[in-house]
């Protein structure tokens, strides 16, 4: 029997890791032979027949809870005294992706004071995977994000006087094959500034006819 060996994260309980033929040449019960795992839930040892066992999982693996375990049997003799010999197999449990990208918060909301600098941060928008490796890389989409039809990501200046919020959608998806995703809304308020009083005065002509 190999030591080591690696199963897919999603196999189904009663998968077969290994089987194994346990030798014993003595005779009666000095030759008769049990084996046992040690304590662990996932894993049962079963004996298809004399002297023949097979290593079954026994509940849903989950790599991002355990990614490797260490499995002993112990297979003993009826004999009195009664003689024994362990093997631990060493097994990794490889990633599927079972996990989509989750954002930290369920939405969210900032705000930009109006004649903002172009290219200011804002804030951040993050989504944590628990898989691994290429299945847990979150790439950021801006979904709906058009303002009086004019995409989000080109618009340098905001004016409150034109619009005084907005929201769009981000995606986070991750790498897997097929990619998993989720979605937020993040929701812009624009902030008002003091800059409309020469705007809305009357003009110099309105003075002179007027006053
Ligand atoms: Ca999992
Ligand atoms: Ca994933
Ligand atoms: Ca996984
Ligand atoms: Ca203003």
């Amino acid at each position: 029997m190999s030591t080591s060996s690696t199963i897919s994260e999603d196999v189904k309980p009663g998968t077969v890791l290994t089987m194994m033929n346990v030798q014993d040449p003595d005779s009666d019960e000095n030759g008769k032979v049990h084996c046992a795992l040690d304590e662990n839930v996932h894993f049962a040892m079963t004996s298809a027949s004399n002297n023949f066992f097979t290593l079954v999982t026994e509940s849903d693996l989950d790599r991002e809870i355990a990614s490797q375990y260490n499995i002993t049997v112990t297979c003993s003799d009826e004999g009195v005294p009664s003689l024994s010999s362990s093997v631990t197999l060493t097994l990794q449990i490889s990633d599927v992706n079972d996990n989509a990208p989750v954002f930290d918060s369920s939405s969210y909301e900032g705000y930009i004071v109006e004649n903002n600098t172009p290219g200011l941060s804002i804030f951040t928008v993050r989504a944590r995977d628990a898989d691994w490796n290429q299945k847990a890389r979150v790439s950021y989409i801006l979904e709906d994000s058009s303002v009086n039809g004019v995409p989000v990501p080109l618009i340098a200046l905001f004016d409150y006087e034109q619009i005084k919020d907005f929201h769009f959608r981000v995606k986070a998806q991750d790498g897997g094959s097929p990619p998993l995703s989720s979605n937020v809304i993040v929701k812009i308020l624009i902030k008002d500034q003091n800059d409309t009083l020469l705007r809305s005065l009357p003009s110099p002509d309105w003075w002179l006819s007027g006053g």
